[in-house]
């Protein structure tokens, strides 16, 4: 089945690739054959149900669907002929008899109504179906419209859902002209498991399935009522997805998903129904300054009321009162009493302009930002053992692999579009191996193997699974001795991991250990995904390390379907710290400490003296400001008055600031500390690049106007950096990208004016016409001789272990509706209806015993606070655990977290505290 086919169309001869149909090689030949349960993007299985795209074969008696028919050699086909026009014709028609009419229709653009009229189609001869036997409205969803009076039963719902998707929630019920898409089990859509990633609404072509922002009361829409689109990338998380806004009045009417390498056309629930948030009424729209008779800092002000705490300023005033007050402190006390966080949610050009008005203007490096909340300590670990950060592959490699393993990861909630592509692999066939001590919803059911071993022995599990690689001499000897080194001492320390041993720690046993070790390192291509359960440990790095080993023994790096991919979290960690948003390296990962990199800087930045010592850490620097050393800090786009661990001490420390600058989108947690807070711009209001977890650097397109007199974030950092007394004179982004690209060799190749034609270029990049690298190192590492590196690891408990006092294990983490501190989700109007109170989770059984039925209160302490939070019944979870996500200011976790560290990445263990939980009214019984 190899080389290309000829054959005739419509008089012409033509080729076909093995594989193509007929359809797509007309299609490609600008030869529109009407189509309607065919749906060209990627991802979308031909169908042939609906008879729209009918084409004659000679020899032939039938006529055939072009969307699923193969061409053969010779083959003569007709797709204008008279019996194929009219044989059309007659399915628009048949179908129209049962559309609302076109005035009244759901989505008056909808693709069923450009095919009608492309066939010139108006009227139907035929019957309507008795409105009795049509399914009614189906609003139940906060964010789709269900109108089956339009459904042509094309079927693309369903495949959306189980096919692309993979969500398997909506299906075909009854049969002929009464089959109908259903949820679940004939659910309301909005009681049914869907998880309102809207793949369907993108589907649907006759506006059956609507979101809800494009109907009226009436049901009455058009998808192509708008001023404008523009194609940009999503605000929430590394997964990078691009996106088409469309955009009326200067506000986002709704988002499609566009065919960006990463996302391939899917959203999520987030993506597309959660951009909301950057019209609520609780933006920042003009600079605020603290008043003189504010009450002391604390979180007291309402974001609906201020001005108890603060007045308006014009800008001069604000960003004059901003800078006079880390200026002044510089010269008090110097440099170093100053901090900045910058953010990952801001672009690439804007985290290189802080860590420069950091580092140029304070002349030290204490800036960094949440990626220490988060892969620091895999980023810690990579660097030392890869030479390198990023990813070695992109998740959507995943589509080559035959085993790949997910730890500490929960990627259906919190990277729902990869997700997608790892579902699709478990369903060819792929091995999917996930090691998580919750149980995952959404991917168990497609795991073949699913580990839920106890938290916090990440080690003990993989040094388990290659003490049996190495025992049973499964590794990969030639690419161990190619590529590697250290391989030795390794050998010789993982013996003292056998699994029968390790089972007693880690909980599996050891049988399973051994199966999934075989079947690792004998698979041709694994590749290793992991997220915050592995890093966000005080043994993060070791844990880590191990993650590296495995693949190393194995040689499951730098082949097609091999590679290690830490799932990136914010939309812009990779980018912002690759731009050097951290305090022990400049752009690129160079260190401070290497003096080449001080002089290139000094080169670059006409002069200015880098410090040669590494600058602290986020946790390090809120101890600072705690002990009152650091007197004066410069928060950009984080919320660390929620997101830091042991939040009552950051934000008695935050309280302590003499000068805070906070410059968010909202009042924050963090903002309602600040002395200035100076209003910004969220993602879709700006221009400039963000880099996505696969090292895909993306353009941001600015698709709406700021609000009031907010202004972009890089124009704010550029005015406050004159003031402070630099002579800065960026006056575009493109700039700004221009600079960065002097230091950072990543870059290489990739110009601001391929990124506005290529919207994403991979890096890194071989040349100015050719694609990036998905991926890398496939003929060695960026370190000593190319060879990465085996660093062993031991067995280190948590740094806070259940007692009598604090029996059970707190661990916390995200849901897949709310965005980390909240601040942007629970203002984003569908996403706050689905998931509006603070809640956490316990099994059944543990709730059994406290007493507590599923929807009641519970109360959480640790020895570092307490609160009281509604409890859910969740079998996924551990009976001696619970899991809190973080996103509530009402039930901050950070009250509760311990903010021990790792000692290589510096990260926190947000993942494992000591708690104790009672019935929150106060007649607990002590759970075990
Ligand atoms: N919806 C949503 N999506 C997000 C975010 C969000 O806030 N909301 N945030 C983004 C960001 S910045 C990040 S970093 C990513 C994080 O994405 P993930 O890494 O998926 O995040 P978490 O939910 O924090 O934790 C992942 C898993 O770790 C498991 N875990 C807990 N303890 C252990 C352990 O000891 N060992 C192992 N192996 N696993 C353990 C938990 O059970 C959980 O399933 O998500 C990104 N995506
Ligand atoms: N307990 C617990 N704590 C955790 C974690 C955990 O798993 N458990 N995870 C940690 C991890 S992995 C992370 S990444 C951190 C995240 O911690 P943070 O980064 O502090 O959390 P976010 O809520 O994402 O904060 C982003 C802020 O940026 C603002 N913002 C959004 N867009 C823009 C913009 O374009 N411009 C400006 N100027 N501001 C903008 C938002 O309003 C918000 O205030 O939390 C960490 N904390
Ligand atoms: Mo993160």
């Amino acid at each position: 089945m190899s080389g290309t086919i000829r054959f005739t169309l419509d008089g012409r001869e033509v080729e076909a690739e093995p594989g193509q149909t007929i359809w797509e090689v007309a299609h490609g030949k600008g030869l529109v054959i009407p189509h309607l349960c065919h749906r060209p993007e990627p991802g979308y299985r031909p169908d042939g149900n609906c008879r729209a795209c009918m084409v004659e074969v000679e020899g032939e008696r039938n006529l055939v669907a072009s969307c699923i028919r193969e061409p053969k050699e010779g083959m003569v086909v007709t797709s204008d002929s008279g019996r194929a026009t009219h044989a059309r014709k007659m399915v628009v028609e048949m179908l129209m008899a049962d559309q609302p009419e076109p005035e009244v229709a759901h989505d008056r653009s909808a693709h069923f109504w450009k095919m009608a009229e492309l066939q010139g189609v108006t009227e139907s001869r035929f019957p309507t179906m008795e409105a009795e036997r049509i399914p009614l409205l189906d609003d139940s969803h906060v964010a789709m419209r269900v109108n089956l009076d339009a459904c042509i039963q094309c079927n693309l719902c369903v495949r959306a859902c189980r096919e692309v998707q993979v969500n398997d929630v909506i299906g075909m019920a009854d049969r002929g002209h009464d089959a109908f898409p259903i949820f679940d089990l004939d659910d309301p859509m909005g009681a049914s498991t869907c998880v309102a990633c809207g793949e369907c609404v993108q589907a649907c072509p006759t506006g059956a399935l609507m979101p809800a922002s494009v109907v009226d009361e009436q049901q009455v829409g058009d998808r192509e009522d708008f001023d404008e689109e523009v194609d940009s990338v999503c605000p929430f998380c590394g997964v990078g997805c691009q996106v088409s806004i469309k955009v009326k009045d200067d506000k986002v009417k709704y988002v499609q998903g566009i065919n960006g390498p990463a996302n391939e056309g899917r959203l999520c629930v987030k993506g597309r129904f959660g951009f909301d948030y950057i019209h609520h009424g609780h933006r920042l729209t003009k600079p605020l300054i603290r008043r003189e008779d504010a009450p002391d800092k604390g979180l007291n002000v309402d974001p609906e009321n201020p001005w108890t705490h603060f007045r308006e300023a014009t800008w001069e005033e604000a960003l004059d009162v901003a800078a006079r007050g880390l200026a002044d402190l510089r010269s008090y006390y110097g440099g170093k009493t100053i901090a900045g966080f910058g953010s990952a949610k801001c672009t690439n050009e804007e985290a290189y302009l802080f860590q420069k008005f950091i580092r140029q203007g304070f002349k030290h490096n204490n800036v960094d930002h949440c990626t220490r909340l988060c892969h620091a300590s895999s980023v810690a670990a990579l660097m030392e053992n890869v030479g390198s950060g990023a990813v070695t592959a992109s998740f959507n490699e995943i589509e080559n692999a035959d085993i790949a393993i997910i730890i500490g990861a929960n990627p259906t909630e919190n990277h729902p579009v990869a997700a997608t592509f790892f579902k699709q692999f478990a369903k060819r066939g792929g091995k999917l191996v996930i090691m998580d001590p919750r149980g995952q919803g959404g991917l168990k059911r497609h795991a073949w193997q699913n580990l839920q071993f106890r938290p916090g022995t990440d080690v003990a599990l993989l040094n388990a699974i290659m003490n049996v690689i190495v025992e049973e001499k499964l590794y990969d000897r030639q690419y161990i001795e190619g590529f590697t080194e250290g391989f030795f001492e390794f050998r010789d320390h993982i013996r003292a991991f056998p699994p029968e041993r390790m089972a007693e720690l880690c909980g599996i046993e050891a049988e399973t250990i051994r199966e999934v070790a075989r079947e690792f390192a004998r698979s041709r291509a694994g590749m290793i995904f992991w997220g915050m359960g592995v890093s966000q440990h005080i043994h993060g790095t070791d844990n880590s390390r191990c993650l590296i080993s495995l693949a190393l023994l194995c040689g499951h790096v730098g082949r097609p379907g091999t590679g290690l991919h830490p799932l990136r979290g914010q939309n812009n960690v990779q980018g912002a710290s690759d731009a050097g948003l951290i305090p022990q390296v400049m752009p690129d990962y160079q260190p401070v400490t290497d003096s080449e990199v001080r002089d290139l800087f000094r080169h670059i930045w006409r002069g200015t003296e880098i410090d040669a010592e590494p600058g602290l850490t986020v946790v390090e620097i809120m101890d600072r400001v705690y002990r009152g050393e650091i007197r004066g800090m410069y928060v950009l786009g984080e919320n660390p008055a929620m997101s830091d661990p042991d939040v009552e001490h950051a934000r008695r420390a935050l309280a302590k600031l003499s000068h805070l600058v906070v410059q968010d989108i909202f009042l924050t947690e963090t903002a309602m500390y600040a002395d200035v807070i100076l209003p910004a711009s969220a993602l879709p209001e700006k221009t400039g690049t963000v880099t996505n977890t696969n090292r895909q650097v993306q353009m941001v397109r600015r698709a709406v106007p700021t609000p009031g007199e907010a202004r972009e974030d890089w124009r704010i950092i550029v005015d406050l950096a004159r003031r402070i007394g630099l002579d800065w004179d960026y006056d575009h982004p493109r700039h700004v990208f221009d600079e960065m690209k002097m230091s950072m060799f990543s870059l290489h190749h990739i110009t601001w004016s391929r990124l506005e034609r290529e919207s994403s270029v991979t890096y890194p990049c071989k040349g100015p016409d050719i694609p990036g690298e998905d991926v890398v190192f496939g003929d060695g590492f960026p370190r000593r001789a190319g060879r990465a590196k085996f660093t062993p690891a031991r067995v280190t408990p948590p740094a806070e272990v259940p007692d009598e006092a604090y029996p059970m294990i707190l661990t916390t983490g995200r849901q897949l509706e709310h965005w980390h501190t909240g601040s942007m989700t629970r203002r984003a109007s569908v996403l706050d209806a689905v998931e509006p109170e603070a809640n956490c989770s316990l099994h059944p059984s543990t709730l059994r015993k406290l007493g507590v039925d599923a929807g009641g209160r519970v109360r959480l302490t640790t020895r570092r606070g307490s609160l009281d939070v509604m409890a859910r019944a969740d079998r996924n979870v551990a009976p001696d655990m619970v899991f809190l996500p973080f996103a509530y200011v009402e039930a901050a976790a950070n009250i509760l977290t311990n903010p021990a560290l790792d000692p290589f990445g510096k990260i926190p263990e947000f993942k494992y505290s000591a708690v104790r939980v009672e019935a929150a009214d106060g007649d607990a019984v002590a759970a075990e």
